[in-house]
């Protein structure tokens, strides 16, 4: 896409499957984005410079999904200035948890918005990023606000018939 305003980093093509929820609500919100696979460890290289290039390339906010000792969205928010959002995966024997602890743990100064492991962090993640970019887009906001208000209606309409 051009002029992405976010973009999504994995750290292996295996985190696309959790991805695409991501990318799925982006799109429905006809969002620009890019998605790229980019690892910290094994790329750390192309990782960094690519951070460094996003804010000059007017992105707003990046997304950042890794597993095991996810190191991806930290190293992330150590080459860019704007906001990054880390998404734990679900990649090894620990089912998540080595990377959500490797994401949100990060040091004061370096913060990364980390969100739950797996397809329910993935989906937050397009939300949070859409709650920041709305920040400053009132026609998004509108659409988050009807949308919340979508979201409530339909719990409102259940009814539990004992
Ligand atoms: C991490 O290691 C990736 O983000 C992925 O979640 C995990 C496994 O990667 P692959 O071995 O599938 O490439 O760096």
């Amino acid at each position: 896409m051009k002029n992405p305003k976010v973009i999504i980093v994995m750290g292996s093509q295996s985190d696309w499957p959790t991805l695409t929820e991501t990318a799925k609500i982006l799109k429905d919100f006809k969002i620009s984005f890019e998605a790229k696979v980019l690892s910290a460890h094994r790329t750390p290289g192309e990782t960094s410079k690519y951070a460094e290039g996003l804010e000059k390339r007017g992105v707003k906010v990046a997304i950042a999904a890794a597993g095991g000792a996810a190191a991806l969205a930290g190293v992330m928010a150590a080459h860019t200035s704007i906001p990054v959002i880390g998404i734990p995966i679900e990649a090894t024997s620990l089912n998540g948890m080595d990377a959500l602890l490797s994401t949100v743990q990060m040091p004061p100064g370096v913060p990364v918005a980390t969100v739950a492991i797996g397809k329910m962090g993935a989906k937050n993640a397009a939300y949070l990023a859409m709650k920041i970019l709305a920040l400053s887009d009132k026609v998004l906001n509108a659409k988050l606000k009807k949308f919340k208000k979508m979201q409530a209606d339909k719990i409102k309409k259940i009814k539990i018939i004992p």
